[in-house]
């Protein structure tokens, strides 16, 4: 089963938090964007984010996934004080190839994915053909406030 994983962090040290999703996952990753630093989405007035995709290939089912990802926040001591605030570490299924469900515990496609500057923008590097419900994320990123996708700026390798 092939999914797309966006992980961020913007709390402690960001890009090891992230680095060790990497690790998590090493055998099984087909593609990762380089780490990109995000201004705050949502919560405006907190720190900044570091954010990633990972598109990978695993042999579980979307919610084994999502629960893994899950272990490994609780693994960098996730403290999550408000929703949309600041985090270690946030691990996010957002697609995965092939599924469509409104399981409120897992929806699939991530409901907010395509209006996400930080999300779509790290997708499109790790996969150029990558498409949401049918069209290629470029549609979604042309259609976004043009300073929020400029505010997504690379930050070196994951
Ligand atoms: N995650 C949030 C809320 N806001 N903003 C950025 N830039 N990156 C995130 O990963 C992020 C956010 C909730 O999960
Ligand atoms: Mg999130
Ligand atoms: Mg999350």
């Amino acid at each position: 089963m092939r999914a797309v994983l966006s992980i961020g962090s913007n709390m402690d040290d960001r890009r090891a938090l992230l680095r060790g999703v990497k690790e998590e996952f090493a055998g099984e990753i087909v593609a990762a964007s380089p780490v990109f630093a995000t201004p705050p989405w949502g919560v405006t007035d907190q720190d900044e984010f570091l954010n990633a995709v990972l598109i990978v290939d695993v042999e579980q089912t979307p919610l084994e996934l999502l629960r893994r990802g899950q272990a490994l926040e609780d693994a960098a001591e996730r403290v999550r004080v408000r929703r949309w605030g600041p985090r270690t570490l946030d691990v996010d299924v957002v697609a995965v190839e092939g599924v469509e469900s409104d399981d409120p515990v897992l929806t699939l496609p991530h409901p907010h994915a395509h209006e996400r500057a930080f999300v779509l923008v790290p997708w499109l590097a790790a996969d150029p053909a990558a498409q949401l419900q049918g069209r290629p994320l470029t549609e979604f990123i042309a259609a976004l406030d043009p300073d929020e996708v400029a505010g997504v700026v690379e930050a070196g390798e994951l």
